[in-house]
């Protein structure tokens, strides 16, 4: 099944120069890019889109991590979206990140784990529409998608 996935490069993935390394790796893996914008979260948004923590003790620092520097958020499309690039980030605690995940390849420590994947379709549905409005979505084709799917 088609769907899409949101997908953040958090403040440390930019600020260390890896938005391009970590793009690249689901360019590769035969994603749609279907919107990308570059911003600095309000703390407000960043409230919003961790609000299922907000009676962690994490829940501080992770807001003040989030809103410290600009992010790229990205919608990604592709066969079982959310599953797949949430593989492809691994584990939130990079230390238990298998080699190969962006995290386990990329990251330290989970208060600077580099990215954000939706962790299921209907977190998709809401983060996307937190972060994007339909003029920043794109559809369009591949020149590639006859050989990466099956008709
Ligand atoms: P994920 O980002 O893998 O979806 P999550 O939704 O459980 O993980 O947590 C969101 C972020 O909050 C995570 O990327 C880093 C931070 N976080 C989660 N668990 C934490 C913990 N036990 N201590 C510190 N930060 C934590
Ligand atoms: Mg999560």
């Amino acid at each position: 099944m088609i769907e899409r996935t949101f997908v953040m490069v958090k403040p440390d993935g930019v600020q260390r120069g890896l938005v391009g390394e970590i793009i690249s790796r689901f360019e590769l893996r035969g994603f749609k890019i279907c919107g990308m914008k570059m911003m600095r979260i309000p703390r407000e948004l960043g409230e919003r889109n961790y609000e299922e923590h907000k009676d962690k003790p994490f829940f501080k620092p992770l807001l003040a991590y989030i809103t410290s520097g600009p992010v790229i958020c990205m919608v990604l499309e592709g066969e079982n979206a959310v599953a797949v690039v949430r593989s492809m980030m691994g584990k939130t605690n990079p230390q238990d990140a298998m080699p190969g995940t962006i995290r386990g390849d990329l990251a330290q420590v989970t208060g600077r784990n580099v990215i954000h994947g939706s962790d299921s379709s209907e977190s998709a549905r809401r983060e996307i529409n937190l972060f994007f409005n339909e003029y920043e979505l794109h559809e369009y084709q591949r020149p590639d998608e006859g050989w990466l799917f099956e008709e």
